[in-house]
């Protein structure tokens, strides 16, 4: 949670301009024009005509002030630090210390004012995709507005009176794959129906970063970190949910690929796009959602299923970490590289110069040349159980830092003469024991999970966890004994508009 606690720090730091409640809603329960609702004693847990407020696992929620009516949000474009992974910390930007930045929450109808920052090195401009705003408010940088210069500021202020699932995010292309995006929802004046007791959001991203490096290729059009809310797998926080409940997931996504969505074990409708609610009727039943560029798509259903269901992207590559084309030579460090050079030679990464030039060129494992002959007799995966035993020092030392080294177990899960087959190896190097890490990703989300069952989980993947009651409870509890400020639990009414 340093994310967390890095943007309430950076929060608190602004002063009086923002407030850095715990419950961003408490101001809302103050002004809620049907205070008989917000208090618990008497009222259903939930009546219908509320929105619950979403909940965006591993990214905090931006607070606000009332000014005079108007909803005060302040968003710090800036480089940020984002851990996507125990050990793995990426050089992105983003917003108020995270990537994707903090979740927006606001009430259709509401008037908002937001504070823009640039603590980026550059111009950048700030657009708010698919609001109906007035034209200098659309953040479209040469003509709705001139760019915001580094460390300048632009105030966009406008009235919402559209619904649904919507984003912000840097109009500067490059930008965008940075990191610069944040979730910005807009709760429907009448509450949808039917009610949902849960509701999440998952911001989909992408980055380019070769091994030994920490900052994103933006240029590259090949990614191998793919994050659900700046996350990937087995990082990634579960969505906890009690069995009967009805489930909204909101999926936004801005990248260069689109991500099909799939979630075990349940039949979804589609309810929503980036145009918000869609009418019943055209709702379309599935498992897997298309969630195109700049598109955001919500998913219903009722969880009438127990047990832990995975949800993901099925692209193949977008369920793996650090997918790079000599993956295996790298993680077998010096030993699988016998041809003379580096494994930054060998990737092309570049230190100094261009990363084609002579010098730096990728002569392993791409080149045709003489470089690459001794390539060809490495394997990519599991060595031999000697091999192995004998690199286990050297690995353990080594640039593999995604691997909890104390649960590492070597015994061969291959076939003796899995070498002969052609295409071998394919999963066995990227899956099993010895990518476990259980507790490193330790959270009370995880709890119970079965012993092991981080080493399948990479890149877009989490777990919509449907719990009894009774296992409900129990880690409900233990969430709030470890983060006795998080609201999601499903008190926490979304109030209407005052009307
Ligand atoms: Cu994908």
């Amino acid at each position: 949670m340093s994310n967390r606690r890095t943007f309430i720090q950076r929060a608190m730091a602004l002063g009086a301009t923002i407030f850095a409640a715990p419950n961003i809603f408490a101001t809302q329960h103050q002004h809620s024009s049907h205070p008989q609702t917000s208090g618990k004693s008497g009222a259903p847990p939930h009546s219908t005509s509320q929105s619950i407020s979403v909940h965006t696992p591993d990214v905090a929620d931006l607070p606000f002030r009332l000014d005079n009516g108007v909803k005060e949000f302040h968003l710090i474009a800036e480089p940020v630090k984002q851990e996507v992974i125990p050990g793995r910390v990426l050089n992105l930007w983003g917003f108020n210390g995270s990537a994707p930045g903090p979740t927006i929450q606001i009430n259709q109808g509401d008037r908002v004012r937001i504070i823009v920052d640039n603590h980026l090195p550059e111009p950048f401009s700030m657009h708010w995709h698919g609001f109906e705003i007035p034209h200098e408010m659309d953040g479209a940088p040469g003509t709705s507005q001139d760019p915001i210069k580094p460390g300048d500021r632009f105030v966009y202020e406008f009235t919402l009176h559209q619904e649904g699932t919507f984003f912000y995010h840097s109009h500067m292309a490059m930008q965008e794959m940075m990191g610069m995006l944040g979730g910005f929802i807009m709760h429907p004046k009448q509450a949808y129906q039917p009610h949902v007791d849960k509701d999440f959001l998952i911001l989909l991203q992408e980055y380019a970063v070769l091994p030994n490096n920490a900052v994103p290729n933006s240029m590259n059009m090949e990614f191998n970190w793919l994050t659900f809310n700046g996350k990937v797998g087995p990082a990634t926080t579960p969505l906890i949910v009690r069995l009967g409940d009805r489930v909204r997931i909101r999926l936004v996504n801005l990248g260069m690929d689109h991500h099909p969505i799939h979630l075990h074990g349940h039949t979804f409708a589609t309810t929503g796009t980036e145009a918000g609610r869609q009418p019943q009727t055209i709702w379309g039943t599935g498992n897997t959602v298309l969630v195109g560029v700049a598109q955001a798509r919500d998913i219903e259903f009722i969880a009438n299923n127990p047990g832990d269901w995975m949800v993901h992207c099925h692209l193949p590559h977008h369920m793996m970490n650090a997918m790079s084309s000599v993956v295996g030579r790298m993680t077998r460090g010096r030993a699988g590289l016998p041809a003379g050079a580096g494994m930054e030679e060998g990737m092309g990464i570049i230190r100094e110069g261009n990363a084609t030039s002579e010098d730096n060129g990728p002569s392993l494992g791409r080149g045709m040349g003489v470089g690459a002959t001794m390539d060809e007799r490495t394997t990519n995966g599991p060595l031999s159980t000697n091999k192995a035993q004998t690199l286990m020092p050297e690995m353990q030392h080594g640039e593999n830092s995604g691997t909890q080294h104390g649960q590492m177990q070597m015994e061969p899960e291959v076939a003796v003469d899995a070498n002969r087959v052609p295409g071998f190896p394919q999963d066995a190097y990227m899956e099993g024991p010895m990518m476990a890490m259980d507790q490193m990703v330790d959270k009370p989300e995880n709890y119970g999970l079965k012993r092991g069952w981080s080493q399948f989980m990479q890149g877009m993947m989490t777990f919509v966890r449907v719990l009894p009651p009774d296992k409900y409870d129990e880690i409900t509890s233990r969430i709030q004994q470890k983060r006795p400020n998080q609201k999601s639990m499903p008190d926490m009414e979304h109030h209407e508009h005052g009307s």
